[in-house]
């Protein structure tokens, strides 16, 4: 038996990773044998991507492109196609927060984070999806969140748009599957990153972050995820490993969507 988890050969694209979970994600793709591409809304984070991709031995292709603007990303599209190849695989990763109690954020917030979270994995499935079609098939991997399945104060936008990224996953798989594509999603549970950096902070005392002690007490495995948790889970879901896998939503969470938590 072959290694069914190669990756050799591929081209993936990666939106949004610089740094943070795309990073770890884009590294595994490269370790695994594919080709990274990948891009970042300022020219100084691509800079900074290239130079963290090379300082790990990888020779990634960065490139500009705010992923809400469908302009920009149809010719972002057509430029990889035309410089790199077709994209075999594409990992919609790019992704904000924004914490405000939901009376009293504005509806211009709210939309600029369906923007990224939601509309932008629209917008860029869109553009791969008829050459993955045209060479054959394809694999699409959107990063939801515990958020595509609980809510919790002041992510009232960004649950909404993790919950319709499931829904969008299932739905590119219903539509697409039919043309040996599959598009599954990976939920992360509480990853240590820049975005969940606020909720880590040491308080003045020095002590946890109440929110850092909560999320450790509600984790299973007791303790946040590193990128490189993810790492596996979005080798298996891009690999020939996961043909027949579709819809899905892989939660990588510890434990969390299990757990009833602790009795006080
Ligand atoms: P991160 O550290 O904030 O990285 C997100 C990346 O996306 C950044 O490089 C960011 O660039 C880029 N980005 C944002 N808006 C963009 C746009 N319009 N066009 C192109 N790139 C854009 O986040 P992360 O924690 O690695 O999260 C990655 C994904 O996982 C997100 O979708 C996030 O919602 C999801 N997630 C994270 C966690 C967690 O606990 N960390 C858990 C579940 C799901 P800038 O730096 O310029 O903003
Ligand atoms: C928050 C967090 C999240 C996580 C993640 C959980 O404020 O609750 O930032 O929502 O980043 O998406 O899976």
């Amino acid at each position: 038996m072959g290694n069914m988890f190669s990756l050799k050969g591929k081209i993936a694209l990666i939106t949004g990773a610089s740094y943070g979970i795309g990073f770890a994600i884009a590294k595994a793709y490269a370790n695994a044998g594919a080709t990274i591409v990948f891009n970042d809304i300022k020219q100084e984070l691509v800079d900074k991507g290239l130079a963290a991709y090379e300082a790990e031995g990888i020779k990634a292709h960065g490139y500009v492109c705010d992923v809400t603007d469908e302009e920009a990303v149809n010719a972002f599209i057509a430029k990889v196609e035309k410089e790199i190849g077709v994209i075999d695989i594409l990992v919609n990763n790019a992704g904000i927060i924004k914490r405000i109690p939901m009376c009293e954020m504005s509806a211009k917030d709210f939309r600029q984070v369906v923007d990224v979270d939601l509309n932008a994995p629209f917008i860029v499935s869109k553009a791969v999806i008829p050459s993955m079609i045209k060479k054959g098939g394809g694999k699409i991997i959107n990063i939801c969140s515990m958020m595509s399945e609980l809510g919790r104060e002041t992510v009232s936008a960004y649950a909404a748009a993790k919950g319709g990224l499931k829904m969008l996953t299932r739905n590119i798989a219903s539509e697409y599957g039919e043309y040996n594509i599959q598009c599954n999603g990976i939920g992360p549970g509480y990853i240590a990153t820049p975005q969940t950096a606020p909720l880590r902070e040491r308080q003045a005392d020095g002590s946890r972050h109440p929110f850092d002690s909560f999320i450790i007490a509600k984790t299973p495995a007791a303790r946040w995820g590193t990128p490189d948790d993810l790492a596996g889970p979005a080798v298996f879901l891009a690999s020939e490993a996961s043909n027949f896998v579709n819809g899905h939503i892989l939660y990588v969470d510890g434990g969390i969507l299990a757990y009833i938590g602790k009795q006080p």
